[in-house]
């Protein structure tokens, strides 16, 4: 049978189907989401969840006149399935394929680039006074989640939003979910009017109940009245909102797609700000998906009848980010001033095992790094041990509270930077690569990355024995399944290891996981005629001094190897530092991420294409040593 959603090129196929039609399409949209991701992976249960909302949205609004700015951009999957990117769906987050978030450089429909949350309301209230100053007519729509609204980017906008009262509609997603379970006040906020709801139904059942009973009615009535003070602000919902200045409709079931049109229809008519609070189900309409919604969130390959992930039956070693959150726990044993942070990622930085064991020592502060980072400062200056553990990518959101409510005051913060490097199909807004260059700026503080999982755990210590603010960066994934030492042991601080001795005058200094692809690659040149001497540097800062010295002699060929941006960099330390110590002689080449964004595809697709790998070091090793000496070298 031929699928309405075939015919849908574009949102005007979409506006041309009779209404009664759209539920068909929602389910061949949730049928086509649930069938690709099976297999690629990606982002499941919100998108599930946004079909009606993403339907009714393209039904009254005309787009791609009418703007609508996708927040975070990971739910946008019914969107691109119907503005010209179905054919190209199976693609979706794979190497040269479409992207798994809004890009302007993909379709017309996507009004904003994502992929960082809570950005909608700003970004598209720029859009709304862009759009007056044009003196143009067209609607803006920005539609973000609960989880975003925890974020401050969100309470920015709102604040403007209230302030400037453009006509714009805010449409609130509330799943009640983030990735785990949502937390704050604001949520706990949205939660009552939902509860509201439902007692306002209660209310009128009650009332009509009463009224039915004869006599004791009066009495009835003060009983009524005493609980409906007390339920005041639930009977009153999106007050808060209102008093902001948005005119707020709902809560709505984010699923009737009759009721989303309709509302919809009259949010448009209103010439100000108004905000739509419409309640979804993470994983809507796939059993499994609507039972595990923290799985859900963003899933790997998994069979479609059982909602099992496929495993493969090779034992893995462990992940980067299991092992940091172990050694934390085992430290916290230890020493009860250690407190961890995250910032709505417990399960992501496998912080949540950590809460479990110190319920009262975790806290998940919503999408707020920025708060996160100076609440961790609030917490140092009481002389407790807090860990920030948030991905690299997202901690450039703090950096202005990295600098100005840490190091400034030298304040002992621990930052446990996870999915440094290159993250993988999650492509450039997700990829860890600028916190070497943008950590490593401020006085006081010191960076770390291990060459593997036995020496993360090592780091874990170090970091609390530092005494300043400290960063320690591992990339996303599995380590490299070496021995684990039964003790965490404390590493110098400022010092490298040379994990290679060789006997030409070229030496590779490799941080991170570097290390070992650079170790590999030096054991293939040494068979080529180039015997070269790898260093494990451990530290971006502060550099290894007396490495530096021995190693950057006159006539070295010294490369630089790091998964992160060549400008500013580790690479650009070592030389900061040979210049620093007066070296001269040195000839430099830096292998790592040139000034370009990174697409997305899998992490060693991406790390070939930049020469990360043990091939790609040795051949521009090799190249670098040939061209800049006549060093004899056999061919491969
Ligand atoms: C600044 C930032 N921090 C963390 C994340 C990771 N992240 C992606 S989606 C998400 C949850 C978003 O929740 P919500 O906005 O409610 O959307 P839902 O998935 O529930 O539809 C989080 C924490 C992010 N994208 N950006």
């Amino acid at each position: 049978m031929s699928k309405l959603l075939d015919s849908i090129d574009s949102p005007h196929d979409l506006r041309k189907l009779d209404r009664a039609r759209l539920p068909q399409v929602a389910q061949e949209i949730r049928e086509r989401i649930i069938e690709v991701v099976s297999q690629l992976g990606g982002h499941f249960g919100g998108n599930l969840g946004v079909v009606e909302l993403t339907l009714a949205l393209h039904y009254v609004f005309q787009t791609p006149r009418d703007q609508i700015v996708w927040d975070t951009g990971h739910q946008s999957y019914p969107h691109k399935l119907i503005t010209g990117r179905r054919d190209q769906f199976h693609t979706i987050r794979q190497h040269d394929g479409i992207s798994g978030f809004c890009k302007r450089e993909e379709s017309i429909y996507d009004v904003f680039n994502a992929g960082h949350a809570s950005t909608a309301i700003s970004a598209a209230l720029g859009v709304a006074v862009g759009r007056d100053f044009r003196k143009e007519d067209y609607d803006v729509v920005a539609i973000f989640g609960d989880g975003a609204l925890s974020g401050g980017l969100s309470l920015e906008g709102l604040n403007q939003v209230g302030h400037l009262k453009r006509k714009m509609l805010l449409v609130l997603n509330d799943n009640d979910m983030s990735i785990s379970t949502n937390v704050g006040a604001i949520s706990g906020y949205l939660n009552q009017i939902i509860k509201g709801q439902r007692y306002n139904k209660l209310k009128d059942l009650a009332r009509g109940v009463m009224e039915r009973i004869p006599v004791v009615g009066g009495r009835i009535h003060e009983i009524a009245s005493d609980v409906e003070e007390t339920f005041k602000h639930l009977v009153v919902p999106g007050t808060l909102f209102e008093e902001l200045g948005v005119r707020y409709l709902g809560p709505f079931d984010g699923h009737d797609l009759d009721l989303l049109i309709e509302t919809f229809e009259k949010a448009k008519a209103y010439d100000g700000p108004v905000l739509v609070h419409v309640i979804t189900k993470k994983g809507k309409g796939y059993v499994p998906a609507e039972n595990k919604p923290i799985w859900s969130h963003g899933v790997t390959p998994f069979d479609i009848a059982s909602g099992e992930v496929k495993k493969s039956s090779k034992p893995a070693p462990p992940k980067f980010q299991d092992v940091f959150a172990k050694s934390l726990g085992e430290l916290a044993k230890r020493d009860e001033k250690i407190v961890a942070i995250t910032a709505a990622m417990p399960e992501g930085t496998s912080l949540d095992k950590f809460g479990k064991a110190f319920p009262e020592r975790m806290f998940d502060v919503g999408i707020a790094e920025e708060h996160a980072i100076t609440f961790a400062g609030g917490m140092a200056t009481q002389g407790m041990k807090p860990c920030a553990a948030i991905y690299s990518t997202f901690l450039q959101r703090a950096f202005d509270q990295v600098f100005h409510d840490v190091t400034i005051m030298d304040l002992p913060v621990v930052f446990a930077l996870d999915r440094a490097g290159i993250a993988g199909a999650d492509g450039p807004t997700h990829h860890g690569i600028y916190d070497m260059a943008y950590l490593r700026l401020f006085p006081n503080m010191l960076c770390m990355a291990p060459k593997d999982e036995n020496e993360l755990q090592h780091m874990v210590r170090t970091a609390f024995e530092t005494g300043h603010p400290t960063s320690l960066r591992y990339p996303r994934g599995e380590g490299f399944g070496v021995v684990m030492d039964g003790e965490m042991k404390a590493i110098p601080i400022g010092r490298g290891e040379v994990i290679r001795e060789g006997r030409d005058n070229v030496t590779i200094f490799a941080i991170g996981v570097e290390a070992w692809p650079a170790f590999e690659a030096a054991e293939k040149l040494a068979k080529e005629g180039v015997d070269a001497t790898v260093i494990n540097a451990r530290f971006i800062k502060p550099i290894d001094e007396e490495l530096v010295l021995r190693f950057c002699r006159p006539g070295a060929k010294v490369i630089t190897v790091e998964e992160g941006s060549i400008a500013g960099g580790f690479g650009s330390a070592v030389m900061e530092k040979t210049a620093e110590l007066g070296l001269s002689g040195v000839e430099f080449h830096n292998i790592g991420i040139p000034d370009v964004y990174v697409h997305h595809g899998t992490q060693d697709a991406l790390r070939a294409q930049f020469d990360l790998h043990a091939e790609g070091i040795a051949a521009r090793v090799k190249e670098f040593v040939r061209a800049s000496t006549k060093m004899p070298l056999v061919a491969s």
